[in-house]
């Protein structure tokens, strides 16, 4: 595996990195555990979109710098000018900056790994289940804290939770807003499985990688189609199988992974 080459400035508030064909995003606020500025979230927006347009990229990594992977909204940035009203503006903050954040990840044409490498708190702890496959390190942790500072979960909490863990436990961890472990996540299903702290650096990059290796379309319209499936009745759910799947079939990968099987090799993917 080459070395990372770093693509951002080294004291860019998202660090971007290549690796091979996986784009390494780094949130670097690390003395305010990487909270959302809206300098930081213009950053991220700008890698994720850059990593969405470039071919060469087949899966992205999510993290974070020093001790946390983010603590949500920086609540020291005002964010938004304030309302008419001389109130915060908090519907514009998620408009501007939460809703396309979901929504581009939601929608990115390679897998997005993301590596909890401490507290994720708030929308911090959201921005982590938006991603595809989440690896936690065995310190970090999750607090849906906004019922702390009398918010509701966003950055797609209140569509995420109760589809990870179901209503009854989204509800305590969000009326509570009480730490959760990375053991309790992973027993919860939130996150795909815990490693040792040293490891998860290691184990989240050898994930990229394996996903980089697979066929990027198809993993895109398995997303797609399991989220649409949350909301399609089973009839309108094998419609939509049938749609992408007849496209798929049509597809330069499709070809290339039966024609590997057959002549007993491994595939080389390449479509995006
Ligand atoms: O506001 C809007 O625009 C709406 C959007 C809302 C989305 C949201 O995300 S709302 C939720 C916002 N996040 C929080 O409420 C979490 C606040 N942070 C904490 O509760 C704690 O920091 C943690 C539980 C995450 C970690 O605790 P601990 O003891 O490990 O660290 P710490 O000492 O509290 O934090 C370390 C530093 O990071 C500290 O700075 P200092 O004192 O060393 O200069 C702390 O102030 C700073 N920090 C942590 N979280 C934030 C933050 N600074 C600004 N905003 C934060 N969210």
């Amino acid at each position: 595996m080459s070395d990372p080459t770093l693509l951002s400035s080294p004291d860019a508030l998202v660090l971007v990195a290549q690796r091979g064909a996986v784009r390494v995003l780094t949130l670097n606020r690390p003395s305010a555990l990487n909270s959302f500025t809206q300098d930081m979230h213009a950053e991220l927006r700008a890698a994720l979109d850059a990593a969405a347009a470039d071919d060469g990229v087949r899966a992205v990594l999510l993290t974070g710098a020093g001790r946390g992977f983010c603590a949500g909204q920086d609540l020291n940035d005002p964010g938004m000018a304030p309302g008419a009203d001389g109130k915060p503006d908090i519907a514009a903050v998620i408009e501007t900056n939460y809703r396309p954040l979901a929504l581009r990840l939601q929608a990115m044409p390679v897998p997005v790994v993301c590596a909890v490498n401490g507290v994720a708190a708030g929308a911090g702890a959201n921005l982590a289940f938006c991603c595809d496959i989440v690896l936690a390190a065995r310190s970090a942790s999750f607090i849906q804290a906004f019922s702390r500072i009398g918010l509701i979960p966003d950055c797609g909490g209140t569509w995420l939770l109760p589809r990870l863990v179901g209503r009854p436990r989204a509800l305590a961890l969000a009326f509570t807003g009480d730490k959760l472990s990375a053991a309790d996540a992973e027993r919860f299903g939130m996150v795909w499985q815990v490693v040792d702290d040293a490891d998860l650096p290691p184990q989240a990059l050898a994930l990229a990688d394996r996903l980089a290796a697979l066929p990027s379309r198809a993993l895109a319209a398995t997303r797609q189609a399991l989220d649409a499936a949350q909301s399609l009745s089973l009839s309108d759910a094998l419609t939509l199988e049938a749609r992408l799947q007849g496209e798929l079939g049509r597809a330069d990968d499709f070809a290339e992974g039966v024609a590997a099987f057959r002549q007993k090799r491994p595939a080389v993917f390449k479509d995006r």
